[in-house]
């Protein structure tokens, strides 16, 4: 069936990757289940497993577009469920009548800006269908999108340890090479936290870049309290320290650390919320799992650049096929400029390629995955058109 494709779901593709006719002979839907290595606490639940599903579209040629829909328990509305039903609906339309509007698309007179919140099932069928496009253009997919792309991005390695393995962390992570490292803070005592922040800076010298995350976790006191502290230490920016977004710029003014949105992006489904306001704001962390749809990713993006504000691309404990949609991402909207937050396959035990997707002296290849390298044996066959 032919697919529309210069214009769909709200995503404008370059003028030269326009008018190519995208042949669909067969959709697929894998589901799988991947044991974390150890149980992953987040903030409002802990999870054994992370479960998620793999999508590949083939056309009459033989190119092969992958894409992952895993809703993360905790942070996204959806479940696992609701989603499936959700890619089965947009798969059957598509492959039946070679259409794919969704509400992300903007023409119909309903525009994503002012609709409900999208579904990931549409950023993971727009995710295969822009990875076959790509294969048929032999590009990768951010340069349909933003005209370039760089072959491999940086990675901020995640610390997400107790307090007393941060400096052990810091320094395993360093001799791997990562010039950026992310503290996961706001966990224990803010007081101890802080001097653990000055004990890494100690360690790791002034040219590491250190960022951290309060995943909202103090008040405007305690958040203040803690950046004074660790103001010092030169930190990049701290992703959502206070429970209330609201009191953001008096964080900043008060301790001089900037700040980046996270779940704020999440929550307010407005993208055309402005981010003026709020002096201080270093960067937007973009998890295109939670943000749900490619246009507004798109949009985030292009409202991040025309600020002067990092577009930081960061994943959802997405498997190797959905991590590498990410990294491909990163290497168009960042390029080597900005290290990603995608260090979180090291997490999982078991993985949906044949080796698992890695970082090397912290850096992750934005290649494409072959079909070849693919390995769902591990997972169960739900849908098939
Ligand atoms: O708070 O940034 C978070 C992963 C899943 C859910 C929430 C978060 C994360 C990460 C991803 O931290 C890794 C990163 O951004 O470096
Ligand atoms: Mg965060």
């Amino acid at each position: 069936m032919d697919l529309n494709v210069p214009n769909f779901a709200g995503i404008t593709l370059l003028p030269q990757f326009q008018n190519i006719p995208l042949e669909l002979d067969s959709a697929r839907l894998y589901k799988f289940s991947l044991p974390f290595k150890r149980p992953l606490v987040l903030k409002h639940t802990t999870l054994n497993h992370r479960n998620g599903l793999i999508l590949i579209l083939t056309d009459i040629h033989g190119h092969v577009g992958l894409g992952e829909i895993s809703p993360l328990p905790g942070f996204s509305r959806e479940t696992l469920e609701t989603v499936l039903l959700n890619t089965t609906m947009l798969l059957d339309k598509i492959m039946k009548t070679g259409e794919f509007t969704s509400h992300c698309n903007p023409s119909g007179g309903q525009s994503w800006e002012n609709s409900a919140s999208p579904s990931v099932a549409y950023f993971g069928v727009e995710t295969a269908i822009l990875s076959l496009l790509a294969s048929l253009n032999d590009v990768l997919p951010g340069v349909m999108l933003f005209g370039k792309s760089s072959r491999k991005v940086p990675i901020n390695g995640l610390i997400r340890g107790s307090l007393s393995d941060w400096v052990p962390e810091a320094e395993r992570m360093i001799n791997e090479g990562y010039k950026t490292l992310k503290i996961k803070v706001g966990r224990i005592n803010s007081v101890l936290e802080a001097r653990g922040i000055q004990d890494i800076r100690a360690f790791v010298g002034p040219d590491i870049q250190l960022r951290l995350d309060a995943n909202r976790s103090w008040d405007l006191e305690t958040a203040i309290e803690f950046g004074k502290a660790v103001e010092p230490a030169q930190i990049e920016y701290i992703e959502e320290p206070l429970h209330d977004p609201v009191d953001l710029p008096r964080f900043f003014d008060a301790c001089g650390v900037p700040f980046a949105f996270d779940e704020t992006l999440h929550q307010i489904m407005d993208p055309t919320i402005s981010f003026e306001s709020y002096t201080g704001l270093k960067a937007l962390v973009l998890k295109p799992t939670l943000i749900a749809c490619t246009a507004r990713f798109i949009s985030l993006v292009n409202q991040a650049k025309a600020k002067g504000v990092l577009p930081v691309l960061s994943s959802s404990y997405e498997s190797d096929v959905g991590l590498t949609a990410l990294a491909q991402l990163a290497s168009s909207i960042s390029g080597e400029d900005i290290a990603a937050g995608l260090d979180t396959r090291s997490a999982l035990a078991a993985g949906t390629t044949k080796s698992p997707v890695s970082i090397q002296d912290g850096w992750m290849s934005a290649q494409s995955l072959t079909t070849q390298e693919l390995d769902l044996s591990h997972c169960e066959l739900l849908y098939q058109s």
